[in-house]
């Protein structure tokens, strides 16, 4: 993997919670297929050896696809598995640690919901911002909620590629077309449908159309 080239467009999120008889690395496979172009393990309520296992099965369907594999907040879980990277939060361990841990070869993106956030996190040498949430979104209870023009603002003031997440569906994606981001990143619009590989066929195809 070489960081300069990550492709941010469909960023598959996971949450077991929404996948039900089907293995997580089966749903991830499935969203491949359809078009995601990154992947992070975000699991809440497990237990560490549990979220290993669970990340070395995702690590070999993504090694397979040549796409890059992110872990949300756990340091310890991407060091253990060599993770392309990871994703942490405004109350996780802070950018510039988790770069002191990982190194600079590695992909470190930071959840922001305002200008502020974003430019503290590029100047703290993430990789990319997360902003949202973008849409109402019952997947993440305390999530704060951001407009398209806070997204566009940030979008504007950064040299570091945006994705967007909260709330995206085939129903409201083109709305964050005029922001121009890098990315959307998905939850239940994917994990949540039946045909996993068609739900990102469809946000694929709704972001190439005008
Ligand atoms: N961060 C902000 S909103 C959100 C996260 C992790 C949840 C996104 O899930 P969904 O199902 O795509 O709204
Ligand atoms: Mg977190």
């Amino acid at each position: 993997m070489n960081k300069k080239n990550v492709n941010y467009t469909l960023y598959l999120v996971t949450d077991r919670s929404f996948i039900k008889d089907k293995s997580l690395d089966k749903a991830v496979e499935e969203a491949i297929l359809g078009g995601a172009t990154l992947v992070q393990i975000r699991e809440k309520d497990v237990d560490s050896l549990d979220f290993y296992k669970e990340a070395l099965k995702v690590k070999g369907v993504c090694k397979k696809y040549d796409v890059p594999l992110i872990i949300n907040d756990r340091v310890d879980i991407a060091l253990a598995i060599d993770a392309d990277g990871v994703h942490v939060g405004q109350s996780d361990l802070p950018c510039s640690i988790v770069r002191s841990i990982l190194g600079a070869e590695k992909i470190i993106g930071v959840s922001t919901s305002n200008v502020e956030e974003a430019l503290k996190a590029q100047e703290d040498g993430a990789d990319y911002v997360g902003v949202g949430a973008v849409f109402p979104t019952t997947t993440k209870d305390d999530a704060d909620s951001v407009t398209i023009e806070e997204l566009s603002n940030i979008k504007k003031g950064l040299n570091i590629p945006v994705v967007a997440i909260g709330g995206i569906s085939e129903n409201n994606i083109t709305k964050l077309k005029p922001a121009n981001i890098d990315g959307v990143a998905v939850i239940s619009a994917i994990l949540g449908k039946e045909n996993i590989t068609k739900a990102a066929e469809n946000l694929i195809h709704k972001l190439k159309i005008r």
